[in-house]
């Protein structure tokens, strides 16, 4: 029997043990795998996902207990934060104690809330309410992390910059960062209008429900300023520039507060755009004349009322005399008169106007990008000492390349604040993958030369070139109620570039996009390494296949989506594309040197030499200063014409390759957010396509010439591209 049975016997066990393997591998597949969450983009950089064993065991080491106060809004949320992230992180949250008890303490706190940070006050001398240092020493014999600030909010920051060392996978042995931001008012604009929608939001609905507010306080609110005081922002503006007067009413007023209360232990202070004529809409007044006596009593009143509501308000933004918007000029005064009317009011109470020099006239003939500088560089140092003017990078509007705004170093006794636009209104909108780190960084690295070499925009910005008393960066929000926040998941990356770099101008887009890119997938090599070569290569990608070598303001008229090259005539020519580009069958380009609208010297003398002259213009803003032949020579010796088609193809080739990477993502990032990716991709592909298609089509259409060899016709007919209508764009209202 033994003999007889023993071979099938052992068959079965055979079997059996195959069975079993085959079963344990598909176990572990299940359990190794990667996801059991939903990855749909609402935990943004603050996911908070588990490390691998071997690294959490370290961390844990690291983290056994927190030693954190609880007795403040501000020491609460950090706290909570610490709890969770650690959690999160390393799968158990450390024991809370009262004070170190054993090694691998994490103590947080200022000199008021900890004895341990008292005893290093002298290390917190000059890094002031917001800035922290995050320290590893030995306390009571124990080793132990401190997180220490003058103040709640910086440990808040600190505690935030803690996380991220665990989410990047930072060892954390031997710890000594000290971090102080380097400009004082980091501030979302959001376009966001009381009826729920957004000018030029391409995420969804206003995340503000204010028919809800104030007794609905939707914990969205409060993620949002959990995101927000992660990367160190510290205002928000709630409503558009294109402002509605209601929103100063006891009734808004009230809403307002309510979101006040919900940001405040954040760190995030509330401003508000204010319309120049609310004393006439809502005040019952006949005028808004800012001389006017009773127009600035009823701001002053106005202000008073505000901050009953909100104690803590910061100010208020305005755009006026521009695109339609009434302002001071309605009345023959300037835009400092308005401006320090409304400073006056604020003043008691700390407030700040940040008024936006994004002004130009449909009755001026000059050049659209020079009318900022003539409006303000007279009314230098005349503003109030609670006035920032505004800045676009660009003279322009917010394009895929534009040089830096020829204000910045122009007004030396006038703070000036940076707009970057965050919301991808000319890039793509939502479904173009464009990380805008390097057109940041791009601007705040470029040299005014106003005070020698090294003058650059990043210190006109932050106050050291002049010596600012007041600093600040806005970005126009990309945020909506959309799941994922920003429309995509990588418009994520640029809410969180804008804040980085809001904190430190200097710092580096590619080690910002590295940084997001661990924290929003994994630090992984194999994730990051693609991914991150994927941000940095897709700004160029854009401009090469909407606007290349120096082109801009060529999208569909209104909505700016898809091309428009054609788009000519209607209520003001500075509205049209041919008005930027004035192609003709000879050349094309604004020229804007010496010989043409002279808009070169409003820059610095060594920066105008450069600018005016084509050899020296740097390429990709050639056709920004200059009007030239299409036979015109390139440094690459092909023509400008062939170098144009050229660059539309390298455009295109690039979204291609971006697929063709994240491709063979796949596995290595969560299904779900790598689906929408991979979709998103797709779109980006095809509308690369059409606007490498259609401007050629168009360009050909004035100039006559064949294409290059090697690139081929586009598929479609001229008046093809010309008949596509998008009447119900997003974003445009
Ligand atoms: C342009 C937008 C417009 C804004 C304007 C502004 O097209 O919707 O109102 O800028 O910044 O970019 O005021």
């Amino acid at each position: 029997m033994t003999t007889t049975e023993g071979p099938p016997r052992a068959a079965g066990w055979r079997w059996s043990a195959a069975l079993a393997a085959a079963l344990l591998w598909l176990a572990g597949v299940v359990l190794a795998a990667p996801v059991a969450h939903a990855e749909d983009g609402y935990a943004l950089w603050l996911r908070y996902r588990p490390r691998p064993q071997a690294q959490a065991e370290e961390y844990r080491a690291a983290a056994t207990e927190l030693v954190a106060p609880a007795a403040t809004p501000t020491q609460r949320a950090t706290r909570a934060e610490l709890l969770r992230g650690l959690e999160g992180l390393l799968g158990a949250a450390p024991v809370s104690s009262a004070a170190v008890s054993r090694d691998g303490a994490l103590v947080v706190g200022t000199p008021a809330s900890s004895k341990v940070v008292a005893g290093l006050r002298r290390e917190l001398a000059g890094l002031g309410r917001e800035g922290y240092l995050i320290r590893s020493l030995r306390v009571d014999g124990r080793q132990a992390t401190v997180i220490a600030a003058n103040e709640d909010v910086g440990v808040l920051y600190g505690a935030f910059h803690y996380l991220r060392l665990l989410q990047t996978g930072r060892p954390l042995r031997g710890l000594d960062l000290r971090e102080a931001p380097r400009v004082q008012l980091r501030v979302l604009n959001h376009w966001d209008n009381l009826d729920g929608t957004v000018e030029r939001g391409y995420a969804g609905a206003s995340i503000w429900d204010w028919h809800k507010l104030p007794d609905w306080r939707d914990p969205r609110y409060t993620d949002y300023a959990r995101a927000n005081a992660s990367i160190g922002i510290n205002g928000t503006v709630l409503n558009n520039v294109n402002s509605n007067a209601l929103v100063l009413t006891p009734m808004y007023l009230e809403k307002v507060a309510a979101l006040a209360e919900v940001f405040r232990p954040y760190g995030i202070r509330v401003y508000l755009s204010a319309r120049f004529s609310a004393p006439r809409e809502i005040g019952g007044l006949p005028t808004a004349d800012p001389l006017d006596p009773a127009v600035r009593r009823w701001w002053k009143e106005k202000v008073d009322e505000i901050y009953r509501h909100v104690p803590d308000f910061g100010g208020f933004l305005v755009k006026a005399n521009s695109e339609g918007q009434p302002g001071p000029q309605d009345y023959g005064r300037s835009h400092a008169d308005g401006a320090n009317m409304l400073a006056e009011a604020l003043a008691p109470h700390g407030g700040v106007v940040m008024w936006r020099a994004f002004v130009y006239s449909d009755e001026e003939p000059e050049d659209r990008a020079k009318q900022a500088y003539n409006e303000f560089v007279p009314l230098d140092g005349r503003f109030a000492g609670n006035v920032l003017v505004q800045v676009k990078n660009g003279a322009i509007d917010f394009q895929p390349r534009e040089p830096f705004h020829p204000l910045f170093g122009a007004m030396p006794r006038t703070p000036l604040m940076m707009e970057f636009q965050i919301t991808k209104e000319y890039l793509g909108f939502a479904t173009h993958l464009v990380y805008l780190g390097p057109l940041f960084e791009e601007t705040l690295r470029a040299d005014t030369h106003v005070r020698g070499e090294g003058s650059t925009v990043a210190k006109v910005v932050d106050g050291s070139l002049h010596g600012y008393r007041l600093t600040g960066m806005a970005g126009v929000a990309n945020i909506g109620a959309d799941r994922n926040w920003s429309g995509s998941h990588f418009d994520q990356a640029n809410w969180y570039a804008f804040g980085r770099l809001a904190w430190d101008p200097e710092a580096s887009a590619r080690d910002i996009a590295e940084e997001w890119a661990r924290m929003t997938f994994a630090p992984d090599p194999r994730v990051t390494g693609p991914v991150v070569e994927m941000m940095m290569a897709s700004r160029e990608a854009v401009v090469d296949y909407m606007t290349p070598l120096g082109l801009h303001h060529l999208m569909g008229r209104g909505h700016h989506y898809g091309p428009g090259p054609w788009v000519e005539g209607g209520p003001r020519a500075d509205w049209t594309s041919v008005y930027f580009h004035r192609a003709t069958r000879q050349g094309i380009g604004f020229d804007r040197s010496t010989r043409g609208s002279d808009a070169v010297s409003q820059y610095a003398p060594p920066v105008a030499r450069l600018f005016d002259d084509p050899a020296t213009t740097p390429e990709t803003l050639l056709l920004w200063f200059h009007h030239l032949p299409w036979d015109y020579r390139m440094a690459s010796g092909r023509t400008l014409w062939e170098e144009l088609v050229a660059r539309y193809d390298r455009g295109v080739a690039q979204v291609r390759r971006m697929r063709a990477t994240w491709a063979r993502l796949e596995g290595l990032v969560d299904a779900e957010r790598h689906a929408q990716v991979a979709a998103f991709l797709a779109i980006q592909e095809k509308e690369a396509q059409w606007w490498r298609d259609a401007s050629i089509a168009y360009w050909q259409s004035i100039n006559g010439l064949p294409l290059p060899p090697g690139h081929a016709p586009p598929p479609r007919p001229l008046e093809y591209y010309k008949s596509l209508e998008f009447p119900h764009a997003p974003g445009h209202h």
